[in-house]
């Protein structure tokens, strides 16, 4: 198991966040279905690439870049940079949805399906659970099922180009299909629990979930 980072104190931008949790900033109160509606209620699509983390970048090279990945399953992995780029070469084109409101369409990423580390990996019949810890000291959970989605990639490539350190490289998740919060930087492990673990936000006034068509912003108590 990797050393525990502690994530660094509160700025600015962190404060207005858990600000906006409390007030429910941003709800419109509508659901809507991915399959009739490509943007999900309460967002907006932007060309750019805005950046959105503790305010803090590890740097991370490619050579000093890890993954380690435990907890229930029968294979504990331990990859570094060159072994994880050897199986990770899959293209997948998806959306992003920051809970903020920016959407960003049609980004395409090159990585490791999730389902291929879940095969390698072997998660135990217990396993229920996935917590993502990053070098910045950042955490989020998923429920397995959602980590094992089919279009969910740990990526290292973004527009045929190696994936910037500001937005999570060497390696990152993306999970389309909820907020973007889930979808760590600067991956560093991946725990596999019988039980629940919130993360990061989770435990600062978001939704445990954060699916974007049910807008599961924020948490209800
Ligand atoms: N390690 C780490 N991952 C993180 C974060 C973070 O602070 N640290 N922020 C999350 C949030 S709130 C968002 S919106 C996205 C932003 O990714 P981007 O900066 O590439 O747009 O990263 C998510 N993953
Ligand atoms: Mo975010």
């Amino acid at each position: 198991m990797t050393d525990e980072h502690e994530p660094p104190p509160d700025s600015k931008l962190t404060r207005s966040k858990r600000r906006w949790a409390q007030e429910g900033r941003f709800l419109t109160g509508r659901i809507a279905r991915p399959e009739e509606q490509r943007l999900p209620p309460g967002q907006h699509l932007t060309k750019d690439w805005p950046t959105l983390d503790l305010g803090l970048t590890p740097e991370i090279s490619r050579e000093r870049w890890r993954l380690d990945v435990y907890g229930a399953i029968e294979n504990p992995i331990f990859w570094d940079f060159s072994e994880f780029s050897a199986r990770a070469q899959t293209p997948v084109t998806s959306d992003i949805h920051c809970v903020t409101t920016w959407s960003r369409y049609d980004n395409q990423w090159i990585g490791l399906p999730t389902r291929e580390l879940l095969e390698a990996c072997e998660p135990r019949d217990n396993a229920r659970f996935v917590v993502l810890h990053s070098y910045d000291g950042y955490t989020t959970n998923l429920p397995l099922e959602d980590f094992a989605a089919e279009d969910a990639l740990l990526v290292h490539s973004w527009s045929g180009k190696p994936l910037a350190a500001e937005h999570g490289g060497p390696v990152r998740l993306v999970v389309p299909h909820l907020y973007f919060w889930k979808s760590a930087k600067w991956l560093q492990a991946i725990e596999f629990l019988e039980h629940d673990a919130p993360g990061y936000w989770e435990v600062r006034g978001y939704h445990n979930r954060g699916d974007p068509w049910r807008e599961q912003r924020y948490s209800d108590d």
